[in-house]
């Protein structure tokens, strides 16, 4: 117990600064993966930490890993002969837009027979993976030889839900074989600052304001469109009584289908169905009265016809009674 407790306290005490003497990766708010570079991965230019990026802005260097570092292994970017501008990053997902989040490297350092070497950590909160990018914020670039560099942070508020951790090495000359050693890249959200939702709106506020101003007119020219009531005329185009004249037009169904499917709108269908029927109102009166008629004086004709026979019957009937009158007397002289 007391040897790891021992072990655990060198552990602590290797990390450079008070500030630091916490493992920056040890932070259970931390939010990056892999943060202390503990294995790494095939990557163009060598290997990189697993989960972590390299990125070339100038010449040359090459990625791999190395011992130097309070916990090995550590990120080398390096090169002999040739002046760059390089680093890695990391995309961190899950961020709440507006909170406020705090990235630092625990150890960037590096060996050369130069005296100063840039190193800067950054944040893109718009989650963009450009290094050149307008949106990344900048750390103070640290220039001297020192092993300690709690400058070495930056804040940012998320503007997405995932933001961009950069860790960059500047060497703008060679002096040689000039080696950077990056560790330990942390991510904390800040919770000391309230998550706000004017800060990300600065920035944004102009694009988004174009943005709205563009997609009012879209939407603008498509309630144009609905006005289609151009084509609730056209139903208007009582063309539908026509349909209705046309009843046995078993064409006109095609027609209104076609017409009503787009507009979908309710109200055009009811001021057709009010047509339709009110269409057939005046047309069955007509229609009934004409066959009416034509059944009546039909029955008057065969009743009339009837009544003659009949009174042409009756009235031979009374004319052979006379004449059988007529003859009794005679015979009876
Ligand atoms: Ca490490």
């Amino acid at each position: 117990m007391l040897l790891l407790a021992l072990v655990a306290l060198i552990g602590v005490l290797a990390w450079p600064t008070p500030a630091a003497a916490q493992d920056p990766c040890e932070d259970p708010r931390n939010l990056t993966f892999n943060c202390q570079f503990d294995t790494f991965s095939p990557a163009p230019g060598g290997e990189v930490p697993t989960g972590w990026w390299p990125f070339v802005v100038s010449g040359h260097p090459a990625f791999d890993s190395a011992t130097d570092t309070p916990k090995q292994p550590s990120l080398r970017v390096w090169s002999d002969g040739e002046g760059f501008v390089a680093g890695v990053y990391q995309e961190v997902a899950g961020m709440e837009v507006g909170a406020t989040y705090e990235a630092f490297i625990g150890w960037a350092v590096f060996q050369s027979a130069g005296s100063e070497m840039g190193r800067a950590i950054g944040i893109d909160p718009t989650g963009g993976t450009d290094p050149n990018g307008a949106s990344v914020v900048w750390s103070p670039e640290v220039w001297e030889k020192k092993r300690s560099n709690p400058e070495l942070r930056v804040r940012a508020v998320a503007q997405a839900d995932r933001i961009t951790v950069f860790v960059r090495a500047n060497n703008p000359r060679s002096s040689g074989a000039d080696q950077a050693f990056l560790d330990a890249v942390s991510l904390v959200r800040d919770d000391s600052v309230p998550v706000a939702a004017p800060a990300p709106a600065p920035e944004p506020t102009a694009t988004p304001a174009p943005v709205a101003t563009d997609t009012p007119p879209a939407p603008a020219a498509e309630a144009t469109e609905t006005p289609l009531p151009t084509e609730t005329a056209a139903p208007t185009a009582t063309a539908l009584p026509t349909e209705t004249e046309v009843p046995t037009a078993t064409a006109s169904p095609s027609p209104t289908a076609t017409t009503l499917p787009p507009t979908a709108t309710a109200t055009r269908r009811s001021p057709e169905v009010w047509v339709l029927a009110t269409a057939p109102a005046t047309l069955p009166s007509p229609a009934a009265v004409a066959p009416e008629p034509e059944v009546q004086q039909a029955s008057f004709g065969l009743e009339g016809s009837v009544l003659v026979i009949l009174g042409a019957v009756a009235a031979s009937g009374v004319a052979a009674g006379l004449l059988r009158a007529r003859k009794r007397p005679g015979g009876a002289r």
